[in-house]
Parts: structure tokens; C-alpha cells; sequence
């Protein structure tokens, strides 16, 4: 907002307001890190004070620029400035810092604190998600700029530390930045060279700025970070590279002291992550000169900090402008006003029945992940909101679609080339997602999710709408081998909270999934797609109410005496043993089976979902003894890789539960585990 700066003695003490409310939170809590909040007061004051363009009354204006912590071990810092500037977060909230159900949780969550972009805590995310958030800034003003109304502009900040430079995500997510060229990204690097372990020298001894000049950012070198005019002429100078043609992110390197302010522990590892301790809080007190209670800020401190009314001031502003803009583009603003709320549009609303039908009707055996691109080239001219891309696998795991336009350094676009960066694409995914305006998807081979693992994990965390789209699911993916085949991999993704896990057997399946992740507004999903073919087997557009609620009965029989649970390929594998299996062994045991698929097994926690768990609890209570060793989890055995395997395999498996029905009636036979574990349980 380029705010005038307060005197040096007043921009002293705003300083040292961030630093006792730091020291007097983790005290009162008795943990926490006080370190980073003190080394980067100065830091603090100048950005959020100087020049952070946001309005403490309205945290969602669309305009806003983006603060993110990506050390969120220094929470107390990002919480100091926001009840300081003005957000519902009062002092009271400060005061239960780390404690359950206060709005001050132990690092920053999302949808917890008013204010706060993005949870960060897991080191080097958070940085990947500000390039998120910068890249959509970035597509958004490409797509709804016009000449004269520049309705998308505005900065995305982040701090970080040695922890975020160290963690291999920060450089797979720095080179896209700098490659794309996302030169709103002004990221200030906390150089304190202390990590939880001490002196990082024997563990990093990276020539960090070279790095990121390497990558193609504009570094700025050895800024003094207690020095408020030095920090403010590098903000200054990076904010004006931003906006030139050829304009780079930033990264501002700030030489800092952890702890800054305690006489005995600044410049050690001691204060990263504990409380000072009385004797020290005291010592502190004295040397900064600072006679206030814990707690309690002086109000003309609180007052110089305060920024509702500039902040309003500035809302006030880009409303006026977004009124100019949508008298003159008045379609262009209602879909930016539509994109940013995460509203679906209302053609979606209007076609998505008919997409179905189309793809009911459609014929022939097809992959999961070609019924996926179908899926997308029926449903994407619906969802402008759409970002999708690939690490690197475009051809394999077809996300683009018919529509799609590359997104580049100069180019605006709806599919990015991520590169080889799994991770990196979760956690950018997440930040663009977190932005709003778009919808990010991104694919990769299902053996690699577990790259990306982390940040599924927090885009489930922050009820984010990600669709992940994981082709190649199975061992009947080829002869990659080994390091290619999923073994683990899907029930590893389902037993992550809040994540959708669909595995859709046939076309409609498939198109359903993506309608519900789509559809979705409070979370991710992964989808799991075949590389082979799968022969249709739902043929009804109405079959999809079905697959919407996550398991369903495929094929039934009266006074069923086994049930085959299947997802993805196995599910046609299922349907041939359960007539196979049918006659097979009739003359010796009467043995119908059931069908029955599951997709998405922690959908049945829902609402929609739990008729069939309680149907399923139900199968479990009649057809397992209950003095048996086994559970109705039976996996099936694989470890090699062609598809007449696991139907050889299949076959086995069931014929041996025929022998001994009252080990196994009920058979869950997709998302295999490793062979010890399955050999061990049955046999
Ligand atoms: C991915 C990840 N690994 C480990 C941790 C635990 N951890 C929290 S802070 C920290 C050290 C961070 O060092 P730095 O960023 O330099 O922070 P400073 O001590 O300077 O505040 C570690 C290892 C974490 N939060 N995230
Ligand atoms: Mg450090």
C-alpha cells in the first residue's frame, strides 16, 4: 500500500510489539518458537506495515496481496501481525496461543485464523504454495485484465528460512517460478543460519543467492534485516522489477539474528523452539527497555499498527475500480466474481446430465485414463475454472484436453508443464487453489503420488478442491517392472482424511469421478486410472447416482453366499469369476457370489455413503466368523506384471475361499498388497 514509514523510534517499538507478544504467547504456553518471530520483527513491520496491500475488516478481498509463512514454526509472528493490524483476532486469542480450539493454533491453519492464506508448518510448502498463488494471480490478470482495468494485481509475499531453502521442494518449485517468470513473488529469506540442530554451516552451505539466480530470480544480497530503511529500499526494488516486461520473482536475503532482543540466546538454537524462561523474558524486558505486561501494547504502539481504515480505504478503491471494469465488461466481472467464489457456472449446472448421457451411450472397451481425457473434453468447456498439467507425463496421463491452451513464461493458459515435480505441482496446485479462480488438477504416474504425498495431505488439511489424476494403477500397467507398478499406493491414499479416493472400473465411473471432484467444494480428490483397457460395464447415465455414492451393488443374485469387492480393473475380473466361479464348484458347494465395488471407501463415512457402510457391516457381521484370524481385507497376491496373472492369480484365491468358506466369504480383491502379507493371512 506504500504506507509513509513511521520514525525510526516508532518503528522500533512496533518492532519490539511483535516481540513480546511472541515471547509473552510461547511463555504463557509454554512452548512454541519464539526465535523467528523476534529476528524478523524488522522484516515484519516494514512489509506488513509499509506495503502489504490488504483490509484487516475484509481478509477475502479478492485483491489482496498474499502473506505467506512458509517457517510456520513462527506462527506467533503471523498472529501478532494480525491482531495488531486490525482482524478479528483479539488479544484474548493471543493469550491461548497452542491451546485446543483457540484461533492461535501451534502453526498456522487456514479457515482457523482470519487472515492466514494458507497452513504452513511443513517446511518448504509453504513457499510452494505462494508460487501457487503468484502463478494464479499471474493467469488470472492474463485472462481478466483488459487495457485501462487492471482488476488482478497485486503481490504474493512470502518469509522463509534455512529449513524451506534446505527442503527439496523449494528448488523443484524456485526453478518453475523463475522459468514461468511469476514476478509478483517477492519472497524475503530469514538468513539466520540456525536450525533446530544449531549452526547450519555443517548441514547447509548452499550459496543460496547464486541458486536462485540460477533459477532465473532477481536476488537481492545481504540486506541487514534489523535494518528498517535497508528491508524497505529491497521491497521497494523488487516491487518495481516485478512489473517490468521481462520482470523476475524476488528474492530478498535478509541477515538476521534469531532471537533478537534476548541478551543470552539470540544468535542460538535455544530460542528457536522454547520458551524463554522467566529469568530470560526479564533480561529481555530490561534490555529493550520494554515496561509493559505481558500482553499489553501501548496504544499509540497499537494505534500506528492499526491499518482498518487504510486498508478499507484500499478496498475501497479496487471496488470502485471493479465497478468501472464491470460496467465495461459486465460478463467478464460476473464470471471473476463467479471463479473467485468457487461457484460452478450455471452451463455446468445445466449439462452435466447430458455429458453423462453422452458418455453412457458411448461404446467400446477404453482405458481409465482415456475415459478420464473424454471426461475432460466433454466437461472442460463447463469449467473455464479448470488449471490442469502434468509432471512431466502429458501424453501418458492425458489431462490436456481438446480446448486446452499451454500456460507459459508469456503465455496465459489453462495446462502447465509442470516438469518432473510431483511435489512441487501438489503444493503449487494447493496454492492456486487457495487463491480461488481456478480449479487444479495435475496428473502423474500412481506409483510417484507418494512424491507428492505431503501435500495431498495438506490440501485435504485445508478442505482444498485439487483433483490428483493417478494413471498407470495397477501391475497391469505393462513392463515397466517394479519400480513402476502400484502395490500399496491406493489404500495408502485412502487412509488420508478428507481425500476422495476414486477407481473407477469403466467410462461412466470415470466421468462421474471427475464430476464429483469437480463438484466438490471441500476437498481433494485422487483419481486411480488404468493404463488398459476396461470394457464398459455401467450402461445407464442413471447408474451414476449410484457410482456418486461411493460402492455400490454391480451384479447381485438372490441369498448371495459371497461377496467380491472390486475396484478399478479387477472389477470386470470379478464379474468373470463370479459366473466362473458359479459353476465351477456347484457340485460341491452351493456358492453364489455378489458384486460389488467400492471406489471410494471413505466416501461410505458420508452421509450419501453410509447406507452402504451399514450395508457392508451388515455383510461382514453374516459372513465372517468372528472367531476367525482373517478380516474381510483379504488383498489379493501380485507381484508380477501382466494382467492374466491377476486373473490366474484371482482365481486361485477364490477357489482356495471355496475350500474353506468359513475362513473367506467375503473378498476384496483390488489395491493389492505385497504377497507376504496376503500368503500369511490365508494360507
Ligand atoms: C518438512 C519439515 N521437516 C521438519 C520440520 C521440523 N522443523 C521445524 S522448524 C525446523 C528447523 C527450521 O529451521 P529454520 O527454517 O532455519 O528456522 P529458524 O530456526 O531459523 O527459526 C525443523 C527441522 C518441519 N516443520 N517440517
Ligand atoms: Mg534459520
Amino acid at each position: 500500500m506504500n504506507r509513509t514509514a513511521p520514525n525510526a523510534a516508532m518503528a522500533n517499538e512496533m518492532a519490539n510489539a511483535i516481540r513480546f507478544l511472541a515471547i509473552d504467547a510461547v511463555e504463557a504456553a509454554k512452548s512454541g518458537h519464539p526465535g523467528a518471530p523476534m529476528g524478523m520483527a524488522e522484516i515484519a513491520e516494514v512489509l506488513w506495515n509499509r506495503h502489504l496491500k490488504h483490509s484487516p475488516a475484509n481478509p477475502h478481498w479478492p485483491d489482496r496481496d498474499r502473506f505467506v509463512l512458509s517457517n510456520g514454526h513462527g506462527s506467533m509472528l503471523i498472529y501478532a501481525l494480525l491482531h495488531l493490524t486490525g482482524y478479528d483476532l483479539p488479544i484474548e486469542e493471543l493469550k491461548k496461543f497452542r491451546q485446543l480450539h483457540s484461533k492461535t493454533p501451534g502453526h498456522p491453519e487456514v479457515g482457523i485464523t482470519p487472515g492466514v492464506e494458507t497452513t504452513t508448518g511443513p517446511l518448504g510448502q509453504g513457499i510452494s504454495n505462494a508460487v501457487g498463488l503468484a502463478l494464479a494471480e499471474k493467469m488470472l490478470a492474463a485472462e481478466f485484465n483488459q487495457p485501462g482495468h487492471s482488476i488482478v494485481d497485486h503481490f504474493t509475499y512470502c518469509f522463509l528460512g534455512d529449513g524451506c531453502m534446505m527442503e527439496g521442494v523449494s528448488h523443484e518449485v524456485c526453478s518453475l517460478a523463475g522459468t514461468l517468470r511469476t514476478s509478483k513473488l517477492i519472497a524475503i529469506y530469514d538468513d539466520n543460519g540456525i536450525s533446530i540442530d544449531g549452526h547450519v554451516e555443517g548441514w547447509f552451505a548452499d550459496d543460496t543467492p547464486a541458486r536462485f539466480e540460477a533459477y532465473g530470480w532477481n536476488v537481492i544480497r545481504d540486506v541487514n534485516g534489523h535494518d528498517a530503511a535497508a528491508v524497505d529500499a529491497a521491497i521497494r526494488s523488487a516491487k518495481a522489477q516485478a512489473v517490468l516486461v521481462d520482470g523476475k520473482p524476488t528474492l530478498i536475503c535478509t541477515k538476521t539474528e534469531i532471537g533478537k532482543g534476548s541478551p543470552n540466546k539470540v544468535g542460538t538454537h535455544d530460542v528457536h523452539g522454547a520458551a524463554l524462561g522467566a529469568d530470560e523474558v526479564a533480561a529481555t524486558r530490561a534490555a529493550l527497555n520494554w515496561n509493559h505486561a505481558p500482553f499489553e501494547i501501548p496504544s499509540d504502539v497499537k494505534s500506528a499498527w492499526d491499518c482498518t481504515d487504510s486498508g478499507r480505504t484500499a478496498e475501497a478503491d479496487w471496488d470502485n475500480r471493479f465497478a468501472e471494469y464491470a460496467k465495461a465488461f459486465p460478463e467478464k466481472a460476473a464470471e471473476f466474481r463467479r471463479r473467485m467464489t468457487g461457484e460452478l457456472s450455471d452451463e455446468y449446472q445445466s449439462k452435466i446430465a447430458d455429458v453423462m448421457v453422452q458418455i453412457a451411450a458411448s461404446e467400446g472397451d477404453v482405458a481409465t485414463r482415456k475415459a478420464s481425457q473424454n471426461a475432460l473434453d466433454a466437461i472442460a468447456p463447463l469449467v473455464p475454472e479448470f488449471f490442469g498439467g502434468s509432471a512431466d507425463l502429458t501424453g501418458s496421463n492425458l489431462t490436456n484436453f481438446k480446448t486446452a491452451t499451454y500456460a507459459g513464461r508469456d503465455a496465459w493458459g489453462n495446462h502447465l508443464s509442470y516438469g518432473v515435480r510431483e511435489f512441487g505441482m501438489a503444493a503449487i496446485m494447493n496454492g492456486m487453489a487457495l487463491h480461488g479462480g481456478y480449479l487444479p488438477y495435475g496428473g502423474t504416474f500412481l506409483t510417484f503420488s507418494d512424491y507428492s504425498r505431503n501435500a495431498i495431505r495438506m490440501a485435504a488439511l485445508m478442505k482444498q478442491r485439487v483433483v490428483h489424476v493417478f494413471t498407470h494403477d495397477s501391475i497391469g500397467l505393462g513392463e515397466d517392472g517394479p519400480t513402476h507398478q502400484s502395490i500399496e499406493h491406493v489404500p495408502s491414499l485412502r487412509i488420508i482424511p478428507g481425500l476422495d479416493v476414486w477407481r473407477p472400473c469403466d467410462a461412466l465411473e470415470t466421468a462421474t469421478a471427475w464430476a464429483h471432484s469437480v463438484e466438490r467444494q471441500d476437498g481433494p480428490s485422487a483419481l486411480a486410472l488404468s493404463r488398459q483397457g476396461m470394457p464398459k460395464l455401467l450402461k445407464e447415465a442413471s447408474d451414476a447416482d449410484k457410482v456418486r455414492k461411493g460402492g455400490y451393488i454391480l451384479s447381485d443374485m438372490l441369498n448371495p453366499q459371497a461377496v467380491i469387492m472390486a475396484t478399478g480393473s479387477e472389477v470386470q475380473l470379478a464379474m468373470q469369476r463370479k459366473r466362473h466361479w458359479r459353476l465351477r464348484v456347484s457340485q460341491h458347494v452351493l456358492c453364489q457370489c455378489r458384486v460389488l465395488t467400492c471406489l471410494i471407501d471413505n466416501r461410505m463415512n458420508t452421509k450419501s455413503g453410509s447406507f452402504h457402510r451399514i450395508y457392508l457391516l451388515w455383510q461382514l457381521r453374516r459372513h465372517i466368523p468372528t472367531s476367525g484370524a482373517n478380516t474381510w481385507e483379504e488383498r489379493a497376491v501380485l507381484s508380477v506384471s501382466t494382467a492374466l496373472v491377476i486373473q490366474h492369480r484371482l482365481l486361485f484365491f477364490m477357489n482356495f475361499s471355496v475350500l474353506q468358506p468359513k475362513r473367506l466369504l467375503m473378498l476384496f480383491v483390488s489395491e493389492f498388497r505385497g504377497s507376504n502379507h496376503v500368503q500369511s493371512n490365508v494360507i
